[in-house]
């Protein structure tokens, strides 16, 4: 791989000389080269900025050395790489496309940034890829390049003495990594997780990804497959203390059911925080946490053979990665032997919820007492 840097501050550059770089030279794996912009200039000052059109504070950068650099630089199958906190987000998968490419060139931007000119004459003579490196504001592009740079170095093919550390890395299969540790086994009063010093190869790898999931949804559960969230979380019994962040939770699903349902009158939008607490005496509720923030819960209780499950409940922002269905399938599970069938309702236009239902194998029972908008749903046991 060949790897262009320009920007007015080469010697940011100087970095890539030392460790990653240096050694996937050495390695003949790329060759790097770095451009003083201010070669493509032709005035006495060297310009590389002027003022912006339109007005406003700043300077803006100069089509015309951009221009002329990327003349020289650019071959057949370059990737020019324009660094910019509106571009996207660079990630682990990006990186890995990146180290595909035979050319990249970096062209970093200072002041507010470079004529869009550039870019759009750019884009028709090379493939332009416009990335951040996160929702920031640096000074200029430079530290974002060296940061694509050597997050695509170190994946290329011979890079990395032992591949397999590219395996277990962070966000390499999606989740954080793992909390490691070394020698000594004991450190100031701190130990090493008895596991990890068994010897015992599969314990220590189900230690290592349930950590990494823990992690995961701890500190980004925005990373996680819809599925793991609700594979990680805990349901435990609710108390009297949850019933106030119930209330809040309650209100906030049934207001999305409210507007689907396009209807106001449905009790649980109704309830008090003394309804909350007077029904927690009457029905089994369980209630899951994320990061100490009640975030989903569920309700159920026997009437004769039937077990109703319901107040299934679930954050907004977490909705989609398959709490609902972890709810309904741990209510099923805690049904007592006596129970016989299963029986839930909601809301007629309740389409995500009714899906969720068919999907779990209930099936249209009626509709509620005097409520044609409520559709029961049961399933045999
Ligand atoms: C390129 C000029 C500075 C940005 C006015 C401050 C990337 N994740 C990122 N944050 N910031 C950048 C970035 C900032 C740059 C340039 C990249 C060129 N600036 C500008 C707009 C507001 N000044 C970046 N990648």
């Amino acid at each position: 791989m060949r790897i262009d840097l320009v920007s007015i501050f080469p010697d940011y550059f100087a970095p890539l000389e030392l460790s990653l770089a240096g050694k996937a030279r050495d390695k003949g794996l790329i060759d790097i080269a770095v451009h003083d912009l201010r070669q493509w200039t032709h005035d006495r000052h060297n310009s590389t900025d002027d003022t912006p059109y339109g007005g406003g504070a700043g300077m803006v950068m100069k089509p015309e050395p951009w221009g002329e650099a990327l003349d020289q630089l650019l071959g057949e199958r370059s990737t020019v790489v324009f660094t910019t906190p509106s571009g996207r987000p660079l990630t682990q998968a990006f990186a890995r496309e990146l180290a595909q490419r035979e050319h990249l060139v970096f062209a970093c931007g200072r002041y507010e940034g470079i004529d869009q000119r550039v870019i759009d004459d750019t884009a028709g003579r090379a493939e332009v890829l416009e990335i951040s490196i996160g929702d920031y504001v640096l000074n200029g592009g430079e530290v974002a390049a060296l940061a694509i740079a050597e997050a695509t170095i170190r994946l290329l093919p011979g890079f990395m003495g032992n591949p397999d550390s590219l395996v277990e890395e962070s966000h390499e299969d999606g989740l954080l990594e793992y909390p490691v540790y070394t020698k000594p086994a004991q450190w100031r009063g701190h130990e090493v997780p008895p596991v990890l010093l068994s010897g015992n190869h599969g314990a220590i790898a189900t230690w290592r990804h349930d950590q990494a999931v823990r992690r995961t949804a701890e500190r980004r559960p925005d990373l996680l497959p819809a599925s793991a969230i609700a594979d990680d979380l805990d349901l435990v019994p609710a108390v009297r203390a949850d019933a106030a962040e119930l209330l809040v939770l309650q209100r906030a699903c049934w207001l999305q059911e409210a507007l689907v349902n396009d209807r106001l009158d449905i009790p649980a939008l109704h309830e008090s925080l003394d309804d909350v607490v007077s029904w927690l005496g009457e029905w089994r509720t369980w209630v899951a946490r994320l990061d100490g923030r009640l975030v989903a819960a569920v309700r159920a209780r026997l009437d004769d053979d039937v077990w109703d499950i319901g107040r299934i409940m679930v954050a907004a922002d977490l909705q989609g990665r398959g709490l609902g269905r972890r709810l309904l399938e741990f209510a099923e599970s805690a049904a007592p032997a006596e129970a016989r069938t299963l029986r839930l309702f909601t809301g007629a236009s309740s389409e995500r919820n009714l899906r969720l239902y068919r999907k779990a194998g209930y099936r249209r029972a009626g509709t509620l007492p005097g409520d044609e908008a409520t559709v029961v749903l049961t399933k045999r046991r």
